[in-house]
Protein backbone atom coordinates (compact mmCIF):
# COMPACT_ATOMS: atom_id res chain seq x y z
CA UNK A 1 0.00 0.00 0.00
CA UNK A 2 2.73 2.58 0.70
CA UNK A 3 4.33 1.71 -2.93
CA UNK A 4 0.68 2.10 -4.24
CA UNK A 5 0.51 5.50 -2.39
CA UNK A 6 4.15 6.60 -3.42
CA UNK A 7 2.10 5.84 -7.08
CA UNK A 8 -0.77 8.24 -6.80
CA UNK A 9 1.55 10.87 -5.58
CA UNK A 10 3.21 10.89 -8.66
CA UNK A 11 4.57 14.45 -9.62
CA UNK A 12 2.78 15.97 -12.86
CA UNK A 13 -0.69 15.03 -12.15
CA UNK A 14 -2.69 17.96 -12.87
CA UNK A 15 -4.92 19.06 -10.38
CA UNK A 16 -8.46 18.13 -11.50
CA UNK A 17 -11.65 16.85 -10.84
CA UNK A 18 -10.50 13.49 -9.86
CA UNK A 19 -8.74 11.98 -6.96
CA UNK A 20 -4.92 10.70 -6.95
CA UNK A 21 -5.22 6.64 -6.97
CA UNK A 22 -2.53 4.62 -7.01
CA UNK A 23 -2.77 0.31 -7.78
CA UNK A 24 0.09 -2.68 -7.21
CA UNK A 25 -0.91 -6.21 -8.30
CA UNK A 26 1.25 -8.71 -6.07
CA UNK A 27 2.10 -12.24 -7.13
CA UNK A 28 1.58 -15.29 -4.29
CA UNK A 29 5.43 -14.92 -3.61
CA UNK A 30 4.47 -11.09 -2.63
CA UNK A 31 6.33 -9.93 -5.73
CA UNK A 32 5.18 -7.20 -7.69
CA UNK A 33 3.63 -8.11 -11.15
CA UNK A 34 2.29 -4.58 -12.42
CA UNK A 35 1.76 -0.84 -11.14
CA UNK A 36 -0.01 2.21 -12.06
CA UNK A 37 -1.79 5.48 -11.36
CA UNK A 38 -4.20 7.91 -12.55
CA UNK A 39 -2.72 10.81 -14.37
CA UNK A 40 -5.93 12.69 -14.37
CA UNK A 41 -9.26 13.32 -16.00
CA UNK A 42 -10.29 11.00 -19.05
CA UNK A 43 -6.97 8.95 -18.33
CA UNK A 44 -7.45 5.67 -17.20
CA UNK A 45 -8.07 4.76 -13.63
CA UNK A 46 -4.77 3.32 -11.68
CA UNK A 47 -6.18 -0.19 -11.90
CA UNK A 48 -6.43 -0.36 -15.58
CA UNK A 49 -2.61 1.19 -16.15
CA UNK A 50 -1.93 -1.99 -13.86
CA UNK A 51 -3.79 -4.96 -15.51
CA UNK A 52 -2.29 -3.71 -18.81
CA UNK A 53 1.40 -3.99 -17.18
CA UNK A 54 0.94 -7.24 -15.78
CA UNK A 55 -0.94 -8.40 -18.78
CA UNK A 56 -1.73 -12.21 -18.18
CA UNK A 57 -0.11 -11.98 -14.83
CA UNK A 58 -2.62 -10.23 -13.53
CA UNK A 59 -4.76 -13.53 -13.04
CA UNK A 60 -4.10 -14.37 -8.90
CA UNK A 61 -2.69 -11.59 -8.02
CA UNK A 62 -3.51 -9.47 -4.83
CA UNK A 63 -4.81 -6.14 -6.22
CA UNK A 64 -3.64 -3.04 -3.49
CA UNK A 65 -5.41 0.26 -4.33
CA UNK A 66 -5.32 3.63 -2.55
CA UNK A 67 -9.33 3.76 -3.37
CA UNK A 68 -11.87 1.48 -3.95
CA UNK A 69 -12.01 0.48 -7.50
CA UNK A 70 -15.19 2.42 -9.29
CA UNK A 71 -18.47 0.93 -9.87
CA UNK A 72 -19.76 3.00 -12.46
CA UNK A 73 -19.33 3.61 -16.08
CA UNK A 74 -17.79 7.24 -16.56
CA UNK A 75 -15.29 8.55 -18.70
CA UNK A 76 -13.47 5.08 -18.58
CA UNK A 77 -15.02 2.03 -17.80
CA UNK A 78 -15.99 0.42 -14.11
CA UNK A 79 -12.88 -1.29 -12.56
CA UNK A 80 -13.79 -3.45 -10.56
CA UNK A 81 -15.66 -5.27 -13.73
CA UNK A 82 -11.65 -5.23 -15.19
CA UNK A 83 -10.42 -6.83 -11.78
CA UNK A 84 -13.12 -9.40 -11.61
CA UNK A 85 -12.18 -10.23 -15.55
CA UNK A 86 -8.60 -10.18 -15.06
CA UNK A 87 -8.72 -12.70 -12.42
CA UNK A 88 -7.39 -11.09 -9.82
CA UNK A 89 -8.35 -13.27 -6.29
CA UNK A 90 -7.97 -10.84 -3.45
CA UNK A 91 -8.72 -6.86 -3.59
CA UNK A 92 -7.20 -4.46 -0.52
CA UNK A 93 -8.31 -0.71 -0.53
CA UNK A 94 -7.29 1.56 1.68
CA UNK A 95 -10.04 4.39 1.02
CA UNK A 96 -13.68 3.92 0.00
CA UNK A 97 -15.03 5.64 -2.70
CA UNK A 98 -17.28 8.65 -1.02
CA UNK A 99 -18.44 9.73 -5.06
CA UNK A 100 -21.98 8.66 -4.37
CA UNK A 101 -21.69 7.92 -8.63
CA UNK A 102 -18.78 5.33 -7.97
CA UNK A 103 -18.73 3.70 -5.20
CA UNK A 104 -19.95 0.15 -4.64
CA UNK A 105 -16.86 -1.58 -5.92
CA UNK A 106 -16.05 -3.89 -3.30
CA UNK A 107 -19.42 -5.02 -2.91
CA UNK A 108 -19.59 -6.00 -6.37
CA UNK A 109 -15.90 -7.45 -6.34
CA UNK A 110 -17.22 -9.77 -3.16
CA UNK A 111 -20.18 -10.79 -5.16
CA UNK A 112 -17.73 -11.99 -7.83
CA UNK A 113 -16.16 -14.10 -4.99
CA UNK A 114 -13.01 -12.11 -4.62
CA UNK A 115 -11.80 -11.56 -1.01
CA UNK A 116 -12.20 -7.79 -0.19
CA UNK A 117 -10.05 -5.68 2.48
CA UNK A 118 -10.42 -1.63 3.32
CA UNK A 119 -9.11 0.48 5.66
CA UNK A 120 -5.29 -0.05 5.11
CA UNK A 121 -3.32 3.14 5.57
CA UNK A 122 -6.48 4.84 5.38
CA UNK A 123 -5.43 8.51 6.82
CA UNK A 124 -2.47 8.63 3.77
CA UNK A 125 -5.03 8.05 1.60
CA UNK A 126 -7.64 10.64 2.57
CA UNK A 127 -4.80 12.94 2.82
CA UNK A 128 -3.93 12.27 -0.81
CA UNK A 129 -7.08 13.90 -1.73
CA UNK A 130 -8.01 16.25 1.08
CA UNK A 131 -10.45 18.41 -0.71
CA UNK A 132 -12.37 15.56 -3.06
CA UNK A 133 -13.07 13.44 0.05
CA UNK A 134 -13.98 16.44 1.96
CA UNK A 135 -16.14 17.45 -0.99
CA UNK A 136 -18.10 13.99 -1.59
CA UNK A 137 -17.90 13.54 2.07
CA UNK A 138 -20.26 16.68 2.49
CA UNK A 139 -21.97 17.25 -0.21
CA UNK A 140 -20.18 21.06 -0.70
CA UNK A 141 -16.77 22.21 -1.28
CA UNK A 142 -14.01 22.79 1.22
CA UNK A 143 -14.10 26.04 1.86
CA UNK A 144 -10.41 28.80 2.57
CA UNK A 145 -11.39 31.83 3.39
CA UNK A 146 -8.17 34.19 2.32
CA UNK A 147 -8.19 37.83 4.41
CA UNK A 148 -5.44 40.78 5.21
CA UNK A 149 -5.30 42.51 7.83
CA UNK A 150 -3.13 44.91 9.95
CA UNK A 151 -1.84 44.57 13.65
CA UNK A 152 -4.81 45.68 15.10
CA UNK A 153 -7.51 43.75 12.80
CA UNK A 154 -8.39 46.28 9.82
CA UNK A 155 -8.77 44.97 6.34
CA UNK A 156 -9.71 48.57 4.91
CA UNK A 157 -9.00 52.09 6.40
CA UNK A 158 -11.79 54.36 6.60
CA UNK A 159 -11.68 55.69 3.38
CA UNK A 160 -11.62 52.10 1.75
CA UNK A 161 -8.37 52.11 1.42
CA UNK A 162 -6.06 48.51 1.58
CA UNK A 163 -3.86 49.18 -1.45
CA UNK A 164 -1.18 47.80 1.40
CA UNK A 165 -1.92 44.14 1.35
CA UNK A 166 -0.65 43.54 -2.31
CA UNK A 167 2.66 43.23 -1.30
CA UNK A 168 4.86 41.21 -3.54
CA UNK A 169 5.23 38.90 -1.27
CA UNK A 170 1.94 38.12 -0.51
CA UNK A 171 0.80 38.31 -3.69
CA UNK A 172 2.92 35.60 -4.53
CA UNK A 173 1.66 33.31 -1.92
CA UNK A 174 -1.85 34.10 -2.47
CA UNK A 175 -1.07 33.05 -5.74
CA UNK A 176 0.22 30.13 -5.19
CA UNK A 177 -2.11 29.17 -2.83
CA UNK A 178 -5.09 29.95 -5.24
CA UNK A 179 -3.74 27.34 -8.02
CA UNK A 180 -4.33 24.36 -5.53
CA UNK A 181 -7.97 25.71 -5.34
CA UNK A 182 -10.41 24.79 -8.52
CA UNK A 183 -12.36 27.66 -7.45
CA UNK A 184 -12.81 31.17 -6.50
CA UNK A 185 -15.60 32.94 -4.74
CA UNK A 186 -16.29 36.92 -4.16
CA UNK A 187 -19.34 38.34 -3.41
CA UNK A 188 -20.86 41.08 -6.46
CA UNK A 189 -19.53 44.01 -4.41
CA UNK A 190 -16.46 43.07 -4.64
CA UNK A 191 -16.55 42.95 -8.17
CA UNK A 192 -18.12 45.94 -8.28
CA UNK A 193 -15.67 47.92 -5.69
CA UNK A 194 -12.21 46.29 -6.89
CA UNK A 195 -12.96 44.90 -10.45
CA UNK A 196 -10.64 41.66 -9.39
CA UNK A 197 -9.42 39.80 -11.95
CA UNK A 198 -9.58 36.74 -10.29
CA UNK A 199 -7.12 34.36 -12.15
CA UNK A 200 -4.16 32.46 -11.44
CA UNK A 201 -0.76 34.72 -12.35
CA UNK A 202 2.98 33.25 -12.16
CA UNK A 203 5.58 35.73 -10.59
CA UNK A 204 5.91 37.84 -14.06
CA UNK A 205 2.06 38.60 -13.55
CA UNK A 206 1.39 36.49 -16.27
CA UNK A 207 -1.74 33.56 -15.86
CA UNK A 208 -1.20 30.48 -15.36
CA UNK A 209 -2.63 27.76 -18.14
CA UNK A 210 -5.31 26.05 -15.59
CA UNK A 211 -7.06 28.83 -13.97
CA UNK A 212 -9.34 28.05 -11.11
CA UNK A 213 -13.82 28.91 -12.07
CA UNK A 214 -13.97 31.93 -10.90
CA UNK A 215 -17.69 32.43 -9.36
CA UNK A 216 -19.18 35.58 -8.28
CA UNK A 217 -22.33 35.41 -5.56
CA UNK A 218 -25.05 37.78 -5.05
CA UNK A 219 -28.51 38.91 -6.82
CA UNK A 220 -26.63 42.83 -8.12
CA UNK A 221 -26.06 43.06 -11.80
CA UNK A 222 -22.54 43.01 -12.52
CA UNK A 223 -20.95 45.68 -15.39
CA UNK A 224 -20.73 43.19 -18.35
CA UNK A 225 -16.97 45.33 -18.44
CA UNK A 226 -15.94 43.85 -14.99
CA UNK A 227 -12.58 42.17 -15.67
CA UNK A 228 -14.10 38.83 -14.57
CA UNK A 229 -16.05 38.68 -17.42
CA UNK A 230 -12.48 38.74 -19.68
CA UNK A 231 -11.95 35.59 -21.52
CA UNK A 232 -8.91 34.38 -19.42
CA UNK A 233 -11.02 32.25 -17.07
CA UNK A 234 -14.68 30.65 -17.11
CA UNK A 235 -16.88 32.69 -14.43
CA UNK A 236 -20.52 31.93 -12.99
CA UNK A 237 -22.48 33.91 -11.42
CA UNK A 238 -24.72 32.54 -8.66
CA UNK A 239 -27.63 34.27 -7.81
CA UNK A 240 -28.32 33.74 -4.10
CA UNK A 241 -26.87 35.13 -1.32
CA UNK A 242 -26.93 31.95 0.57
CA UNK A 243 -23.36 30.25 0.95
CA UNK A 244 -24.99 27.19 1.51
CA UNK A 245 -27.08 26.93 -1.38
CA UNK A 246 -24.19 28.44 -3.42
CA UNK A 247 -21.61 26.06 -2.22
CA UNK A 248 -24.37 22.64 -2.95
CA UNK A 249 -24.79 23.88 -6.42
CA UNK A 250 -21.14 24.21 -7.14
CA UNK A 251 -20.81 20.91 -6.01
CA UNK A 252 -23.10 19.26 -7.42
CA UNK A 253 -23.59 21.12 -10.78
CA UNK A 254 -20.04 22.42 -11.60
CA UNK A 255 -17.98 19.35 -10.00
CA UNK A 256 -16.15 21.71 -7.41
CA UNK A 257 -14.03 20.73 -4.86
CA UNK A 258 -12.07 23.51 -3.33
CA UNK A 259 -13.43 27.25 -2.98
CA UNK A 260 -10.69 29.92 -2.41
CA UNK A 261 -13.18 32.48 -0.77
CA UNK A 262 -12.05 36.22 -1.30
CA UNK A 263 -15.56 37.46 0.10
CA UNK A 264 -15.90 40.95 1.60
CA UNK A 265 -17.10 41.81 5.14
CA UNK A 266 -20.62 41.05 4.88
CA UNK A 267 -20.35 37.69 2.77
CA UNK A 268 -17.33 36.86 5.22
CA UNK A 269 -19.67 36.80 7.72
CA UNK A 270 -22.61 34.78 6.05
CA UNK A 271 -20.44 32.36 5.51
CA UNK A 272 -19.08 32.40 9.06
CA UNK A 273 -22.30 32.20 10.51
CA UNK A 274 -23.77 29.41 7.86
CA UNK A 275 -20.48 27.42 9.25
CA UNK A 276 -18.98 26.72 6.34
CA UNK A 277 -15.46 28.15 6.41
CA UNK A 278 -13.67 25.65 7.14
CA UNK A 279 -10.26 26.99 6.89
CA UNK A 280 -8.85 30.46 7.27
CA UNK A 281 -6.07 31.81 5.65
CA UNK A 282 -4.75 34.80 7.11
CA UNK A 283 -2.28 37.73 5.70
CA UNK A 284 -1.17 39.60 8.64
CA UNK A 285 0.79 43.25 7.61
CA UNK A 286 3.18 44.81 10.65
CA UNK A 287 0.70 48.15 10.28
CA UNK A 288 -1.51 50.24 12.62
CA UNK A 289 -4.49 51.88 11.69
CA UNK A 290 -6.15 52.30 14.79
CA UNK A 291 -9.92 52.74 12.98
CA UNK A 292 -11.25 51.61 10.01
CA UNK A 293 -13.08 48.16 8.59
CA UNK A 294 -12.63 45.15 9.82
CA UNK A 295 -12.21 41.77 7.66
CA UNK A 296 -15.77 39.83 8.91
CA UNK A 297 -19.34 41.85 9.30
CA UNK A 298 -21.29 41.75 12.61
CA UNK A 299 -21.57 38.27 13.79
CA UNK A 300 -23.94 38.96 16.68
CA UNK A 301 -21.57 37.52 19.04
CA UNK A 302 -21.66 40.28 22.16
CA UNK A 303 -19.19 38.21 24.68
CA UNK A 304 -15.91 36.62 24.64
CA UNK A 305 -16.98 33.20 25.49
CA UNK A 306 -19.34 33.04 22.11
CA UNK A 307 -16.63 33.65 20.22
CA UNK A 308 -16.00 31.48 17.25
CA UNK A 309 -12.76 29.60 18.18
CA UNK A 310 -10.19 27.97 14.94
CA UNK A 311 -7.28 25.96 15.91
CA UNK A 312 -3.90 27.30 14.26
CA UNK A 313 -2.14 24.54 11.79
CA UNK A 314 0.80 26.68 10.26
CA UNK A 315 2.53 30.00 10.54
CA UNK A 316 4.87 31.50 7.71
CA UNK A 317 7.15 34.90 7.79
CA UNK A 318 6.97 35.60 4.20
CA UNK A 319 10.31 38.16 4.12
CA UNK A 320 9.52 41.82 2.58
CA UNK A 321 12.06 41.12 -0.87
CA UNK A 322 11.28 45.57 -1.77
CA UNK A 323 9.85 48.67 0.02
CA UNK A 324 6.68 46.99 0.59
CA UNK A 325 5.64 45.67 4.63
CA UNK A 326 6.72 42.49 5.46
CA UNK A 327 3.32 40.26 5.91
CA UNK A 328 2.74 37.01 7.86
CA UNK A 329 0.59 34.30 6.45
CA UNK A 330 -1.30 32.47 9.07
CA UNK A 331 -3.44 29.24 9.06
CA UNK A 332 -6.37 28.30 10.58
CA UNK A 333 -8.91 25.63 11.24
C1 LIG B 1 -10.67 4.24 -9.49
N1 LIG B 1 -9.42 4.40 -9.93
O1 LIG B 1 -7.76 5.63 -10.71
C2 LIG B 1 -9.79 6.66 -10.17
C3 LIG B 1 -11.08 6.47 -9.68
O2 LIG B 1 -15.03 10.06 -14.71
P1 LIG B 1 -14.21 8.85 -14.40
O3 LIG B 1 -14.66 7.62 -15.11
O4 LIG B 1 -12.73 9.06 -14.54
O5 LIG B 1 -14.49 8.52 -12.87
C4 LIG B 1 -14.10 9.40 -11.85
C5 LIG B 1 -14.48 8.83 -10.52
O6 LIG B 1 -14.00 7.50 -10.44
C6 LIG B 1 -13.80 9.57 -9.36
O7 LIG B 1 -14.56 10.63 -8.84
C7 LIG B 1 -13.64 8.46 -8.34
O8 LIG B 1 -14.84 8.24 -7.64
C8 LIG B 1 -13.31 7.31 -9.24
N2 LIG B 1 -11.88 7.46 -9.55
N3 LIG B 1 -11.49 5.27 -9.34
O9 LIG B 1 -11.08 3.14 -9.19
C9 LIG B 1 -8.93 5.54 -10.29
N4 LIG B 1 -9.33 7.85 -10.55
ZN1 LIG C 1 -12.13 3.05 -11.94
Amino acid sequence: MQRALHLAASPGVPLGPNPRVGCVLLAPDGSIVGEGYHHGAGSPHAEVEALRAAGDLARGTTAVVTLEPCNHTGRTGPCSQALIEAGVTKVVVAQRDPNPIAEGGLEMLAAAGIEVEHGLLLDDARALNPAWTFAHEHGRPFVTWKFATTLDGRSAATDGSSHWVSSPAARRDTHVLRALCDTMLVGTNTVVVDDPQLTVRDADGEPRPHQPLRVVMGERDLPPESRVFDDQAETVQLRTHDPVEALETLYRDHGRHHVFFEGGPKLAAAFLKAGVVDEVLVYVAPLLLGGGKSAVGSLGIRTITKALQFDLVDTLVLLPDSDDADDSAINLR
